[in-house]
């Protein structure tokens, strides 16, 4: 199902980033409009541009949420970041592209209107003026920023503490790549606690988790690499178990036999 969730979730990014460039190039383009008409056309596509923007943008926090319980990954920091940052793009835009915007659009309608109160030289400074570029900064700012933390989820000082594993070399050791384990038959001691190293040699999160038939028996945490974490795995009872990748189960399993 995770693999579902980040699809509807980049999904709303793409939708967002669609109906949002249309605002974007409206704020390039006006800097350089002078005809109050073509101003007030601009202003007019770029305000019909938001019935897709609203819709996209749920979409997009809906799937992001969904995505963050089935990849266990509310315990980490870039999740939480990336979440204030876009809460402080949005309320930053509200205040400054509202007012900016607000001031063209009453100017130009009274311009179209007949009035003669603003002159030329006052008009084009308006469509002009710095805060349309700082809007712009603030807006791709902001998207470079949560999408580092998107592709490299950084813990930022914030990730669950794995369970602390038995002194001594770990049992068992296992790599894991980009979609990959290094091997899919582990061994592992019967009837004590045994450290279990999972190396992660790939920017890709992984976890391993045991199970037996429907039931959890161990779940590690997710992290990304280049990493090794030694997993404390609890005492298991001899017999034959399935190790998982709970991001990527289809590809990422095992059987696990504990002798
Ligand atoms: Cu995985």
């Amino acid at each position: 199902m995770h693999r579902w969730w980040v699809y509807l979730h980049l999904a709303g990014v793409f939708g967002f980033l669609i109906s949002h460039g249309v605002s974007v190039a409206v704020t390039f383009r006006l800097r350089s409009e002078r005809n109050p008409a073509k101003v007030q056309a601009l202003l007019g596509l770029s305000s019909a541009s938001l019935a897709g923007f609203y819709p996209s943008l749920a979409l997009l926090l809906l799937g992001g949420v969904l995505a963050g319980f089935s990849g266990r990954w509310w315990g980490y920091g870039w999740i939480w970041w990336s979440i204030g940052l876009l809460l402080l793009v949005t309320v930053a835009m509200y205040a400054v592209a509202r007012p900016h915007f607000a001031r063209i659009r009453f100017i130009t309608d009274a311009m179209v209107g007949g009035s003669q109160a603003v002159g030329e030289q006052e008009y084009g400074e308006a469509l002009s003026a710095p805060r349309g570029m700082v809007i712009a900064g603030i807006g791709f700012v902001g998207l470079a920023l949560i999408l580092y933390l998107m592709l490299f989820k950084p813990s930022l000082g914030m990730a669950p503490e794995p369970a602390a594993a038995p002194p001594g070399p770990p049992a068992v050791t296992l790599a894991a790549t980009e979609t990959t384990f290094s091997s899919t038959s582990l061994v592992a001691p019967a009837g004590r606690e045994f450290g279990l190293a999972l190396q992660n040699r790939s920017p890709v999160p992984h976890n391993l988790s045991i199970r037996s038939g429907n039931e959890v028996l161990f779940t590690g945490v997710t992290f990304t690499g280049p990493r090794t974490v030694t997993y404390g795995v609890r005492s298991l009872a001899a017999g034959e178990y399935v190790f998982v990748c709970d991001l990527h189960p289809e590809q990422m399993t095992g059987s696990l036999v504990v002798q």
